[in-house]
């Protein structure tokens, strides 16, 4: 790949000599090469998907800032993803007006789960995000590009899937109308954070958006979280969204997709491995934060619910799905972690607050 790339590789401000560049990873969006320079150095490479990511300035910008920032507040630099610039110092190339492209360093010595092995691995992910979120504390996170306009308004995903209820352009609706009517009674708490955002009384902070364990690189000798990657989804929004996300997918007993709706349930277990992983690396919380994390779990799992089923009326067209009423499925899993979490509401509480103090 190296002579195909070469005239790519060369905007980059690489000091040494490229020796390859390889395809790398298992992402869906993005295409990845890692580069190898002449000492021995090694480099990522991506040629970022510009049919997903539309405002590709406001996304890199964010990145940049993010991991500036960061870098200035650790000690050992693999704890950041470190952008390499171009050799005209933007964080990313604009090739041949069509093709988007960005480098960064690769963290040695590290490791990637595609999902934890051990509960250990789960509570390292934990710090990794609670970590991400600490040190960006003070970052002012108003200045970030909303690059999603209204990801997580839970309020404007159910206006949204209102209209999908009355359109039912598939003429899917009557059959899920029990699965309608769980959204439709839980609408009203589906405010309960964007207003105390609106309020003031919850503090706009850098989310990750995607917090899932293969999103953190941990180090390959003692196994402890090291940073968070895929920068992609970072926006300004609410602590207790990457929390409640992470919570939503890690806690879970089975898959997004699993049918039996038996085997899946909220793990007290997993709620309390990530809790406490989470408020450990992140004491810079809020109180109203840190009682709102319960909230965050349940309402990021009611609001992907309701999106799939979203989706699953409009004729699954935003996630793809590998077999029809794949998305049904979906919603139904997160609405049963939803009733599971009301059902353990005063025992997710207490978990919280026991690491509160
Ligand atoms: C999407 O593509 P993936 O799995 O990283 C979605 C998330 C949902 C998730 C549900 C940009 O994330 O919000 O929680 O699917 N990302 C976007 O599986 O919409
Ligand atoms: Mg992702």
């Amino acid at each position: 790949m190296k002579e195909q790339l070469a005239p790519i590789l060369a905007h980059f401000a690489l000091t040494d000599e490229v020796v390859s560049c390889e395809p790398f990873g298992h992402g869906h969006i993005n295409k990845t090469y890692l580069v190898v320079t002449e000492p021995g150095d090694r480099f990522i490479l991506q040629q970022v998907n510009n049919m997903v990511f539309k405002d590709m300035d406001g996304l890199m910008n964010n990145i940049a800032a993010v991991t500036e920032y960061l870098l200035e507040r650790v000690d050992d630099p693999r704890e950041v993803m470190q952008l390499v610039r171009t050799r005209d110092g933007k964080p990313y190339l604009y090739y041949e007006q069509r093709e988007f492209w960005r480098m960064s360093r690769y963290v040695e010595d590290s490791i990637c789960l595609q999902l934890p092995e051990t509960t250990a691995d789960f509570y390292e992910s934990a710090v990794a995000f609670g970590r991400f979120q600490q040190l960006l504390q003070d970052f002012p996170a108003h200045t970030l590009t909303e690059t999603i306009p209204h990801f997580h308004d839970t309020p404007d995903r159910y206006r949204a899937f209102r209209r999908s209820v009355e359109s039912d352009p598939m003429g899917r609706a009557a059959c899920v109308q029990a699965e309608i009517e769980f959204a439709l009674a839980r609408e009203e708490e589906a405010a309960t954070l964007v207003d105390l955002l609106a309020q003031g009384k919850l503090p706009l902070r850098v989310t990750h958006n995607d917090t899932k364990m293969n999103n953190v690189m941990l180090d390959a000798k003692t196994r402890k979280a090291l940073c968070v990657i895929d920068l992609d989804t970072v926006m300004p929004g609410l602590s207790v969204y990457d929390y409640g996300d992470s919570i939503r997918f890690g806690a879970s007993t089975a898959a997004e997709d699993e049918t039996d709706l038996s085997k899946v349930e909220m793990s007290l277990d997993l709620f309390r491995t990530y809790t406490e992983g989470f408020l450990t690396a992140c004491p810079g919380l809020t109180e109203l934060e840190r009682q709102m994390l319960p909230v965050g779990a349940k309402l990021m799992t009611l609001e992907c619910g309701v999106r799939f089923l979203a989706d699953y009326l409009d004729g699954d067209i935003y996630f793809s799905t590998h077999y029809e009423g794949q998305n049904l499925d979906r919603a139904r899993t997160q609405f049963k972690l939803v009733a599971d979490m009301e059902a353990k509401w005063q025992q997710m509480n207490d978990i919280v607050k026991e690491f509160s103090k």
